[in-house]
């Protein structure tokens, strides 16, 4: 059965928000890159790209279900931040507002009794279960890198570990 007008909206709704994290990514990579953190640049540049695979899975399902995927104009993304904790305070909290659009899609789903579309959404609910993991564990690894009193040397470590560090972690 076809896609209910409301589960549609939210999906899009879900689009949107999936092209403008991919954003958020690429913009803070790109301040990562101009503060000379070329691994952190690499990990964000690559995890932009993750975030624009969400959002082609999103418009796939869509597709898939018969209704008509939106694709808008992305927001503008945030503004700079200050130093590298907050880049990834930002980040963390990016992807808790995502975890909860999710929760929102599953939510409806139930109520409208769309099992297809609730089972679609688990995907999403485990990567963001990992998303926010990861996040997690980077800020933790900046806290044992002394934080904002972080040395340069431990700063570079912190950086070279992170530009190899596998996504999937
Ligand atoms: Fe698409 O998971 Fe992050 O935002």
């Amino acid at each position: 059965n076809r896609l209910s007008k409301s589960i549609e909206k939210i999906l899009n709704h879900q689009l949107k928000k999936e092209s403008n994290a991919s954003q958020i990514y690429l913009a803070y990579g790109v301040w990562a890159d101009s503060e000379g953190f070329a691994g952190v640049a690499n990990f964000l540049f690559r995890h932009a790209q993750e975030e624009r695979d969400h959002m082609t899975k999103v418009m796939g399902y869509i597709m898939e279900r018969g209704g008509r995927p939106k694709i808008e104009g992305v927001d503008a993304p945030p503004a700079d931040p200050k130093n590298i904790q907050e880049c990834f305070e930002k980040i963390f909290q990016h992807e808790v507002d995502n975890t909860n659009a999710i929760y929102d899609i599953v939510t409806l789903a139930q109520e409208e009794k769309d099992w297809a579309t609730w089972n679609f959404a688990q995907w999403f609910v485990k990567e963001q279960i990992e998303e926010e993991a990861m996040v997690l564990g980077i800020m933790d690894k900046l806290k044992i890198a002394g934080g904002t009193r972080a040395t340069s040397e431990s700063l570079y470590y912190f950086d070279s570990q992170l530009g190899k560090q596998d996504d999937e972690e």
